[in-house]
């Protein structure tokens, strides 16, 4: 056993777990999975980005994060799983090989790690990052409202007191900079953006910040359909699709505007399991169940990314 030591797709694993199976899964898989850094965290940890695919030329790529906001456990639990299935099942799964012949895929386990580690150590039900408000003795922005997309206008708080709280400005976290620089600098290949959260069994697509319709919202609506069918089609776990704002609530600052503003026309929030009893702490039983089916859908848009 290489240093992979307590890691457990099944569970639920702390940050220093999650950070040791990133090195693990690249040294052991190095014509698949590589490792980079894309920037730091406000408590200076490393914010790690793991490259999925056969190399290859002209490739197009598909960004999928997970742990955007701390409390959210099953989202990382799923951004593990789908690598986990990508090394387990190359040249097994016709289709999963197919598409990492084909495609990159970014995925970047946990971004707001400063959180995801306060809930492991004083805070279970926190969301935002860790990062000081000056003038204020609050701490934290909520990274899903500190994008550059109708920022702070409806559904986020300039109070840093509250779990909404947009930022002082747009990018003013550095994990969200983070990101977004890496998407800036790679737009010419990411063709889909794919965020995970939790919960509520929500397939969202643009927009959130403006009650008005993406240009292609014909053809995310069918994608969404067709990906939640998938979906539910390994445990009958019911989904709803549709715009943020009229689907969930209207929001802006979020990443998926943010993204698809940008010119990537493939941009979709994930809201896993449940539907409450459990919300939050959803329990380590349901990580595999969940993992599968999300996994179904995701294919299912890289899939019709790949053949568009
Ligand atoms: N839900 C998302 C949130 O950030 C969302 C919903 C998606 C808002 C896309 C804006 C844009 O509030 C959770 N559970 O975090
Ligand atoms: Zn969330």
């Amino acid at each position: 056993k290489v240093r992979t030591t307590g890691h457990s797709y099944e569970k639920y694993n702390n940050w220093e777990t999650i950070a040791a199976w990133t090195a693990d899964i690249a040294a052991q898989n190095p014509d698949l999975v590589s490792r980079s850094v894309i920037g730091e965290t406000y408590e200076g940890q490393p914010i790690y980005l793991l490259q999925v695919g056969k190399s290859g030329e002209n490739k197009k790529a598909i960004f999928i994060d997970c742990g955007f906001h701390a409390r959210e456990w099953i989202s990382p639990a799923f951004c593990q799983w789908f690598v986990k299935e990508a090394v387990e099942t190359y040249g097994k799964d016709t289709v999963l090989t197919t598409l990492l012949n084909n495609l990159d895929f970014y995925v970047l386990p946990v971004v707001n790690i400063d959180g995801y580690v306060y809930t492991w150590t004083n805070d279970r039900m926190w969301r935002k990052t860790r990062s000081k408000n000056a003038g204020s003795v609050c701490t934290g922005t909520d990274l899903n409202r500190n994008f550059n997309a109708g920022w702070c206008t409806i559904g986020a708080s300039d109070n840093p007191c509250d779990s909404t709280y947009c930022g002082s400005a747009p990018e003013s976290e550095k994990e969200s900079k983070a990101l977004a620089d890496f998407i800036r600098e790679h737009l010419s290949t990411i063709q889909a953006y794919v965020t995970i959260h939790s919960y509520s069994q929500l397939l969202l697509f643009p927009y959130s910040y403006t009650y008005s319709l993406p240009s292609n919202y014909a053809e995310l609506e069918s994608i969404a359909r067709a990906a939640t069918k998938q979906l539910t089609s390994l445990y009958k776990t019911k989904y709803t699709y549709g715009p943020g704002a009229t689907t969930i609530y209207a929001a802006a600052g979020g990443s998926d505007d943010w993204a698809y503003d940008q010119g990537i026309k493939y941009s979709f929030t994930f809201e896993l399991r449940d539907t409450g009893r459990y919300g939050f702490i959803l329990p380590e039983s349901q990580i595999k169940p969940t993992c599968e089916e999300t996994l179904l859908a995701v294919k299912y848009i890289a899939n019709y990314v790949l053949e568009h």
